[in-house]
């Protein structure tokens, strides 16, 4: 095996340390950990080769304390850093400085962020690449009369969007003419407060679209290639839950077809290593470019699952020099692949962040399984970093059998200590509209009162086998649990289970 880097320096926590981690051993790469003082004994830390304490908790003290990095990265001899997602790995200032240390950025090159990152600026070259775009404009509005005319051309409703924006901040949907000036006004006042500049401009609105985004890959070599699409619609408040690849609503005429429009805004921004081009599909089967996300993403499991990839290895090698060896005709999508992200949210309390320490975890395994998870029995949650403490994810030759499998794997999986996602990725994989695939980007916001309101049939097998359970313990000896609830312990819980372990935990508080 061609040796890629001899050490990697790891700028991130959490679950995507790991992976990176992972995918460097198994290079055989050295890693180094960064942390903050809330991290010490965090799994990325330990998992390591080597580590460098950055700072106190706070991420403006620690992982966004890019120079500090830096210099860590030079100390301990690597020669490249990985930025993860979240923190740096979108500064087009932190690529540039990693290059100008004379280290490697493990990502694109500091002019392709910064080329996606303007979204007028991403769609300039999205249209000059034959990309579709949303109609709209690409310069920013002057005042409402422009708007007005702009609106006029294209229909109501329309969306004013930041410039500089990207995730949803600064976005206002205007139904009619006469809203039009008050928007653009808050509009403008957001985006100067989110990101310095007022900068907005307007597309047309599309109604009830899917979000499905691309995978591409280039390496160095003039090589660009797309690994096929996710579907990303079930989200809340521009947070994915769920994700799966590949979609329902793609069919590999429509994949050809998007992927090639994906790979040609990558050429435009002289784009290398793994990034995201993000569409919206609307219900005829149109597709319009929104932005390229320049970073490897939360939900890549799900694509690495379903085209046989290791996306975050192609990273380090493609980063490292090396040429992509596939062909865009050998990217043909096999099964499906799902994934939940398991938050510290209480989806019966409004996703309220949830605190506290993890102190039983028991994770699923068996066929078809992976754990992508920055927790251990006796880890911290705070509320200094992001609530997503692991993804699991799930393949199968199909999607029935990927949601009956990942349903299966969440009725093994056990969080004590505080409230996460668990119970509403069950719902979710138990509801109609899921399961059959109808589904769209408001879908969530829209039926997370019903999704609250339904309790999965398997709790009550669970109750009854803790009440079986409390029974037989707390009388030994005088009483024996009904017979029913007996039945209902041993199919829900038979000998050896982890549910008997969750039992006698619940009979125990
Ligand atoms: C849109 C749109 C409808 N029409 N643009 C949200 C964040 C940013 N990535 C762009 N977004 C949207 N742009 C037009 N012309 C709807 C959204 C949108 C959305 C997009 C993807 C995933 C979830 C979303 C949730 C709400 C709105």
């Amino acid at each position: 095996m061609p040796s890629v880097f001899e050490k990697v320096l790891v700028a991130n926590r959490g679950e995507i340390a790991l992976r990176v981690i992972r995918a460097c051993r198994e290079l055989g790469v050295a890693s180094v950990a960064v942390y903050s003082e809330a991290d010490a004994r965090a799994p990325h830390v330990r998992e390591a080769d080597e580590a460098v304490l950055l700072g106190p908790a706070p991420s403006s003290e620690s992982y966004l304390k890019g120079d500090r990095i830096i210099e860590a990265a030079k100390r301990v001899g690597a020669q490249a850093i990985h930025p993860g997602y979240g923190f740096l790995s979108e500064r087009e200032w932190f690529a540039r400085a990693v290059r100008d240390a004379g280290l490697t950025f493990i990502g694109p090159p500091a002019e392709a962020i910064a080329a996606m990152g303007s979204k007028t600026a991403a769609r300039k070259l999205a249209i000059a690449a034959g990309t579709p775009v949303v109609p709209g404009t690409t310069t920013a509005l002057r005042d409402a009369d422009e708007a007005a005319d702009v609106a006029e051309r294209f229909g109501y409703p329309v969306l004013l969007k930041a410039a500089a924006g990207g995730g949803g901040k600064g976005m206002r949907v205007v139904q009619r003419r006469e809203e039009l000036a008050s928007a653009l006004a808050s509009a403008q006042r957001e985006a100067r407060n989110a990101f310095g500049d007022d900068a907005v401009y307007v597309e047309k609105y599309i109604v009830g679209p899917r979000h499905v985004e691309i995978q591409v890959l280039g390496d160095q070599h003039g090589t660009m290639l797309h690994l096929g699409e996710r579907e990303c619609s079930i989200q809340r408040r521009h947070q994915k839950m769920i994700e799966e690849a590949p979609s329902v609503a793609v069919t590999p005429e429509l994949r050809a077809r998007m992927g090639e429009a994906a790979v040609a805004a990558a050429r435009a921004a002289g784009y290398t290593n793994a990034g995201t081009c993000e569409f919206l599909l609307d219900r005829n089967g149109e597709f319009y470019f929104l932005e390229m996300n320049t970073r490897i993403q939360v939900e890549h499991p799900v694509t690495e699952l379903v085209m046989g990839v290791d996306l975050v290895q192609w990273q380090l090698r493609i980063a490292a020099g090396e040429r992509l060896p596939f062909t865009q005709e050998a990217l043909v999508p096999r099964g499906w692949a799902i994934e939940c992200r398991i938050t510290s949210e209480d989806p019966a309390n409004g996703f309220l962040p949830s605190t506290g320490r993890v102190h039983y975890l028991h994770v699923p395994t068996g066929p078809g399984v992976r754990w992508d998870g920055g927790i251990e029995t006796g880890s911290e949650v705070t509320l200094h970093y992001d609530p997503m403490l692991a993804k699991l994810i799930v393949w199968a030759p199909d999607r029935p059998h990927a949601i009956a499998r990942m349903h299966r794997a969440l009725l093994e999986l056990t969080i004590d200590g505080v409230d996460t996602s668990r119970d509403f990725h069950l719902r979710m994989m138990e509801n109609a509209d899921f399961r059959s695939g109808d589904i769209e980007i408001q879908w969530l916001e829209r039926h997370l009162a019903e999704l609250a309101a339904t309790q999965p049939p398997h709790e009550s097998v669970v109750r009854a086998a803790i009440a079986a359970v409390l029974l037989s313990e707390s009388d030994r000896g005088r009483r024996q649990p009904t017979s029913s609830a007996a039945a209902d312990a041993s199919r829900a819980a038979p000998a050896g289970s982890h549910w008997l372990e969750v039992a006698r935990r619940e009979a125990l508080r």
